[in-house]
């Protein structure tokens, strides 16, 4: 691993192979979003985007916490208007990490619970440990999940799914979340990172415009229709056929070697 570089007191970023970790260590309070973590995440997802050196992005946490959600002390007698601010900007943060070019794994070691789980959900991937634990227990707080967690997970579970745990506030394992599909893999504490920055160099080697493509074809695909769609997909493909990288990953095959991508 590279060396460590501070994003925030409680954000922690390695890189290697193309791969950013970006590691929430406050154990204290299992991983919750202060204002302050959210606003740093924000600018270094602002960053991110257009760091072509990174090609995959890793999410975890530390010890028995991913991220327990927002900081509930900062819930604790603000205004409204300072309230609303906190989601509109958690809201805006949320949305840049979906509509991160490149893709994004999160390796849950922990509790997973409101915003945490709801960040989880922001990623294409989410890799479990057997610790991990997933929640929106905003209900038991008076409130609702605000960070896509009634709707996201309704796209991805079905509603009655997803009324069942926005309602009960319930937690749920690992394998639970994999039965219903937002879980890829649940491994062993000990494996949890091997296996998320095995997931993420398999992308990484990968050409990295047709990585970024398959992306954004997949999420823009969920929210457009068929047509739409297929035709999209189509122009993307002849435009990947363009590049360099489609030249050389053919070349490569024909010649019975690795390729080696640009990313041009
Ligand atoms: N905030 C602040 N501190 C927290 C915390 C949190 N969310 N979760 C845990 N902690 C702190 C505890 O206060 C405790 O601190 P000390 O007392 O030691 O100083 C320490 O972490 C260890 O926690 P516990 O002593 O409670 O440990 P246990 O093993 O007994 O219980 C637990 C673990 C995770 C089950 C429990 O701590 C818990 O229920 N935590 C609260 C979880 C929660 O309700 N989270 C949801 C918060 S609401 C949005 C995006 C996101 C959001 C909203 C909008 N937009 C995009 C608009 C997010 C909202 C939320 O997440």
């Amino acid at each position: 691993m590279s060396e460590q570089r501070q994003i925030h007191e409680h954000l922690v970023e390695t890189r290697r192979n193309g791969v950013a970790v970006l590691r929430v260590n406050r154990e204290s309070a299992l991983g919750a979003l202060s204002r302050g973590m959210v606003e740093a995440l924000g600018s270094y997802l602002e960053d991110l985007r257009v760091d072509d050196e990174v090609r995959v992005l890793v999410l975890t946490g530390t010890g028995r916490g991913f991220v327990a959600g927002a900081d509930i002390n900062e819930y604790s007698e603000v205004s409204r208007a300072a309230f609303d601010g906190y989601q509109r900007l958690s809201l805006e943060v949320f949305e840049r990490l979906t509509r991160l070019p490149q893709p994004a794994v999160a390796a849950v070691n922990g509790y997973a619970l409101g915003g945490g789980f709801e960040l989880a959900l922001c990623c294409d991937f989410v890799v479990a440990s057997t610790a991990a634990r997933f929640g929106l227990p905003e209900v038991k707080l008076g409130l609702l999940p605000g960070g896509g967690g009634t709707v996201r997970l309704t796209r991805l579970i079905g509603a009655p799914r997803a009324k069942e745990l926005v309602l009960t506030g319930r937690r749920m394992d690992g394998a639970e979340a994999e039965r219903m599909g937002l879980v890829t893999s649940v491994v062993e504490p000990a494996e949890l990172m091997p296996t998320a920055l095995a997931l993420a160099e398999g992308i990484a080697d990968q050409a990295p415009l047709a990585v970024r493509e398959g992306k954004r074809l997949v999420d823009d695909g969920l929210e457009s229709g068929l047509g739409a769609a297929l035709l999209r997909e189509q122009q993307s493909l002849s435009w990947l056929y363009t590049t360099e990288d489609a030249r050389e990953g053919v070349a490569a095959f024909l010649e019975k070697r690795e390729a080696r991508f640009l990313g041009r």
